[in-house]
């Protein structure tokens, strides 16, 4: 079989190893790692997703083991694979519109969970309300995960992220609806040509039956995957012992700090979270906002195992 030397278009479809950097559905396109593209298809549910490592053996793709699985959940609960082998998630709010009360935890909680290094964006900060906003985000998250306080649409703050992204990071944007996503991917990465303000993919009838998901070489380097649809949909629900592990602010309290080993922070005893959140030595209002999530979610949890007797 001929190593790639040539893009696409030759007779012979090229061998050897690349990742899938986009798919339409009923066929794929491989990047190999000489830079040279093919198409391959695949069956409709295939489980194959941009993202990831495959050997092209003939017509046949051979997925390689993944390092992480970025998933989310539709509105009906199923549970969907978006991409392969990301290394970071970006979180964007923007003052206006803002995200819902705690969307920022729950979404850094998630990406940890994954595998995946989270990073905050607060987009459109050109707006005059910007400022309060910026520091009270980087009061509650600066001393967790890098914050990149930028505007997508006068281009202020985008250098920081690039170089963020060239030290050779591999990442998708997820977000609530008119934060910016689509703004920031085209200020990014002008090539990809998105609709900034466009319905989204789920209540926009009759649109791209098709998701059609892209990996995109950035230019100063790195690689940002662009999926439509996604980055409005919810990431995969987290469960309390994620959440007691991952919550942000919590890794400045050293592991084994509790009593018991799966501590809930809530009433346990010995508990060093809450000693620490009655003492100010941690915020109490971060302590507050993570017991109105772990409520929440054990809301969900009790659902959950409801439904599970019943069926
Ligand atoms: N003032 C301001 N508006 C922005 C900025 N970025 C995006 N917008 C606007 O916010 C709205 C939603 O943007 P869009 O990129 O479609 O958001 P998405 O739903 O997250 O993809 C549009 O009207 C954009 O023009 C920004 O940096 N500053
Ligand atoms: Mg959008």
């Amino acid at each position: 079989m001929n190593q790639p030397s040539s893009p696409a278009s030759s007779a012979d479809p090229p061998a050897g190893s690349g990742i899938i950097s986009a798919h339409h559905g009923v066929a794929v396109e491989v990047r190999f790692d000489n830079g040279a593209r093919c198409l391959v298809r695949v069956k409709r549910r295939s489980g194959h997703v941009v993202g990831d490592a495959v050997r092209v053996v003939g017509e046949v793709l051979e997925r390689l083991p993944r390092r992480t699985e970025l998933r989310r959940r539709d509105a009906l609960g199923g549970i969907h694979l978006v991409a392969a082998n990301l290394d970071v998630l970006g979180i964007v709010v923007s003052p206006a519109p803002q995200p819902p009360a705690g969307f920022v935890d729950q979404a850094i909680v998630a990406a940890r969970a994954a595998d995946l290094a989270p990073f905050l964006v607060i987009n459109k900060c050109d707006l005059a309300l910007a400022d309060p906003y910026v520091a009270a985000l980087r009061a509650a998250y600066a001393g967790s995960v890098p914050v990149f306080p930028l505007s997508a649409a006068s281009g202020a703050g985008l250098e920081a992220l690039r170089a963020f992204f060239a030290c050779g990071h591999r990442g998708a944007f997820v977000g609530t609806t008119g934060v910016g996503k689509s703004s920031l991917l085209n200020a990014l990465c002008p090539e990809i040509d998105l609709q900034v303000g466009e319905l989204n993919e789920y209540s926009g009838k009759g649109r791209n039956t098709t998701t059609l998901s892209t990996l995109h070489t950035l230019h100063d380097g790195g690689e940002l995957i662009d999926t439509p649809g996604f980055q409005d949909f919810g990431l995969v629900e987290i469960s309390a012992p994620e959440l007691a592990l991952h919550y942000p602010g919590f890794e400045q309290i050293p592991p084994g700090s509790c009593r018991f080993r799966n501590c809930r922070h809530r009433s346990e005893p010995g508990c060093a979270v809450r000693d620490l959140a009655s003492t100010g030595q941690f915020p109490a209002d971060r302590y507050a906002t993570y017991l109105e999530i772990l409520d929440a979610v054990e809301v969900v949890e009790a659902q959950n195992r409801y439904r599970g007797k019943k069926g």
